[in-house]
């Protein structure tokens, strides 16, 4: 429950009262996305978690790094990261393509990442820095124009901004002890007095209070953002971040959440590929790349190695029957396409939740078991109904569902049983419940999809 305060005071043990939204924890599934620079070369070493895509400028420190082998081989060792830059073209950036998809796909809001470790952002940094979208090529406020048409054309829509907290390039970041987070760039970087009359930053003489508060502040006040998704934590002015950024919620009318990387007052926490194993009472949040090694875009990845809408639905609903929520990655081309190979299975994903969505959206978990012993089922309520999603297609005309031993299905004489499906259509169906607890169910198999 998100206290009804109008106005917040920075002070970490206020703060820390604050909590997820009800919106979001109604909200389940959301769409993440990465796109920059590092869409450019899309490389990563193929089927491999060795080194990740949107870590290309970074990957080369490490001296047998395939990113690096890769990159000698392509571009030429001279060839800087920032030469990219001129190929970040967002020709077919579509701002409504993107958030039809996102809505078709059954999310309910997204996470654009603004600005990776690598500095460039796609908002208007304006008085900090002129490393960005707006000020280098494609001369372009990508996220104005997100978070812009969402608010008027996505209304049901959230809207979310990652951001990291660090920048490796940056050598007032560096001034906070950490040298050149995470460590010094041995390759196919940049050298900062050459780019530093390029990349512009204006007035700067500490990294917290003239580029990452300035920054978060502009997220939170100029384009509104709802979610702060922060990344890697470390120094940080957070504590004064968050009271401006909660009141200025409040004053206009909407309620905003923060999740654990920004280094203080955490509303959830974010697991990266892994799903806990049981119920967390409190707010969590999944995030992964539909590719199955990295966020981003890969083109090694080939088409059948992107999740699928199964398995898509699988984990979102394992995370739901755990109190969770899933933010799924995609990674848009460098001309700002996020291809079909993704698209086709968020759509199919998509199509799962517009007739089984009611057992998705705005549920709670059981109270008791989130699984059967053999991992077949999960179990999610609403006030009114009580939802077993299996995981495997029942074969045969019953569907016989354990919840485990001893567990006692929440199911009275009298009840209806319905199927959520396509051609379902919510028909009545028989069922009975043995001395052992285990239920069964009749099936019209033409029914079950
Ligand atoms: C991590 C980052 O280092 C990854 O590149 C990615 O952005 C992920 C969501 O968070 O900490």
């Amino acid at each position: 429950i998100v206290p009804l305060r109008s106005s917040w005071t920075a002070d970490a043990s206020v703060l820390s009262t604050h909590e997820t939204p009800t919106w979001w924890r109604q909200a389940k599934f959301g769409i993440f996305t990465h796109w920059g620079v590092y869409s450019v070369p899309a490389y990563g070493p193929p089927s491999s978690y060795a080194e990740w895509y949107d870590w290309y400028l970074h990957n080369p420190n490490n001296s047998d790094s395939p990113t690096w082998v890769h990159h000698k081989e392509v571009y030429g060792p001279d060839v800087v990261y920032d030469d990219f830059i001129a190929n970040f073209t967002a020709t077919l950036f579509n701002a409504s393509a993107w958030l039809d998809l996102f809505t078709n796909a059954g999310a309910k809001y997204f996470v654009q990442v603004t600005k990776h470790h690598d500095g460039y952002a796609l908002f208007d940094t304006q008085n900090t820095s002129h490393r960005s979208s707006v000020y280098l090529n494609p001369y372009h406020d990508f996220l104005k124009e997100l978070m812009d048409t969402a608010k008027s054309d996505y209304p049901d829509l959230h809207r979310g901004t990652y951001f990291s907290m660090p920048e490796w390039f940056n050598p007032y970041y560096a001034k906070y002890g950490f040298g050149e987070w995470p460590g010094g760039l041995a390759h196919n970087a940049y050298n900062w007095s050459e780019i530093e009359p390029y990349t512009g930053l204006l007035n700067v003489s500490d990294f917290l209070e003239d580029i990452q508060y300035p920054q978060m502040l502009s997220l939170a006040l100029d384009y509104d953002t709802e979610i702060m998704w922060c990344d890697i934590g470390g120094p940080n002015m957070t504590i004064d971040f968050a009271a401006q950024f909660y009141n200025h919620a409040w004053e206009n009318g909407y309620q905003v959440t923060m999740n654990d990387r920004c280094g203080n007052v955490p509303d959830f926490s974010t697991p990266e590929y892994a799903v806990f194993g049981s119920i967390q009472t409190r707010s969590w949040e999944t995030n992964e790349g539909m590719d199955p090694f990295s966020y981003g875009i890969n083109n090694q990845t080939t088409p059948d190695e992107y999740k699928n809408g199964t398995t898509i639905i699988q984990t979102l609903v394992d995370v739901v029957s755990k109190n969770g929520n899933y933010l799924l990655d995609v990674g848009p081309t460098a001309e700002g396409v996020i291809i079909p190979a993704m698209a086709d299975n968020l759509l199919d994903a998509g199509r799962w939740l517009s007739y089984a969505g009611d057992c998705v959206y705005d549920t709670q978990y059981w109270y008791q078991a989130q699984q059967s012993p053999d991992g077949t089922f999960r179990f999610l309520t609403t006030p009114t109904t009580f939802c077993i999603v299996a995981f495997t297609k029942p074969t045969g005309a019953n569907l016989t569902v354990d919840a485990g031993p001893g567990v006692v299905l929440p199911v009275l004489e009298g009840d209806t049983v319905r199927l959520l499906g396509p051609g379902g259509n919510g028909t009545a169906l028989k069922w009975s419940v043995d001395d052992n607890g285990v239920m069964s169910i009749e099936l019209n198999e033409d029914e079950v999809d």
